[in-house]
């Protein structure tokens, strides 16, 4: 973060406090990595209900049970306690009720004139492990029919890493005897191209996209 960045969040966080983030993601996107990553931790998150009690949080994590896995906890970090998460798994098969908690969540506390309750972005991960049908009847429910209001969503594409395999089976028959490295070099091209196809998007998705970043991070990924 620039000095000039920093300050301006310094001046926000005086202005607002906390800032809270919903991220909504299927189960296994990555949402909590991608937490860890934001806050630097190595840790899981400390939960909290709505009333600001402590959870047992193997309670939550042993629990397939929808109650406990409640988007109004909130989740923090002890490495960075500016930040609240609240974490929803959106909508998937038989959760209906867990996507109408996350529906009246949105609807509340995006446009809440209770400052400290509100809701300052979205992050909504869609991953890129089942990239053939990346875009599901969750993705279309939250677009359609949740209304962020002014709060920014952010789609982050995760397991970008997946797409690597992907781009090397689509090499050329004499390119994949090259060495990996040069394999590498020659599928990474590719997967912008997998990316950006049409069949990830499916035919009635059509967003409006504002700006994209590719972050560098999954060339780390292992083959
Ligand atoms: N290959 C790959 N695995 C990832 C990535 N991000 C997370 N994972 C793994 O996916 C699994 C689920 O991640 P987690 O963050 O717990 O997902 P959550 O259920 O959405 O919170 C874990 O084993 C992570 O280590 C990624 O970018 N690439
Ligand atoms: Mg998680």
């Amino acid at each position: 973060m620039s000095t000039e960045n920093t300050e301006n969040f310094e001046n926000l966080q005086e202005k607002f406090g906390r800032f809270r983030i919903l991220i909504i993601g299927p189960a296994n996107s990555g949402k909590t990595t991608i937490l860890r990553g934001i806050c630097d931790s190595t840790e899981n998150p400390e939960i909290y209900d709505g009333d600001g009690n402590k959870v047992d949080s193997s309670q939550v994590e042993g629990s397939m049970g929808r109650g406990l896995h409640d988007v109004e906890n909130e989740l923090v970090f002890r490495s960075n306690d500016k930040l609240i998460f609240h974490d929803s798994r959106g909508f998937e098969a038989g959760s209906k009720d867990e996507f109408l908690q996350m529906k009246n969540f949105v609807a509340e506390r995006a446009k809440t004139t209770i400052l400290k309750k509100r809701i300052h972005a979205i992050l909504y991960c869609i991953p890129m492990d089942k990239h053939h049908r990346a875009i599901q009847r969750s993705e279309e429910m939250f677009f359609d029919e949740c209304d962020p209001g002014n709060v920014p969503v952010i789609v982050l594409f995760t397991k970008f890493d997946a797409l690597l395999p992907v781009a090397l089976g689509k090499l050329a028959p004499t390119d994949r005897r090259l060495p990996l490295q040069e394999r590498l070099s020659k599928a990474e091209p590719l997967i912008e191209e997998i990316f950006g196809r049409a069949d990830i998007w499916g035919p009635s998705f059509s967003i409006e996209v504002c700006s994209k970043v590719l972050c560098p991070h999954w060339r780390h990924a292992q083959v």
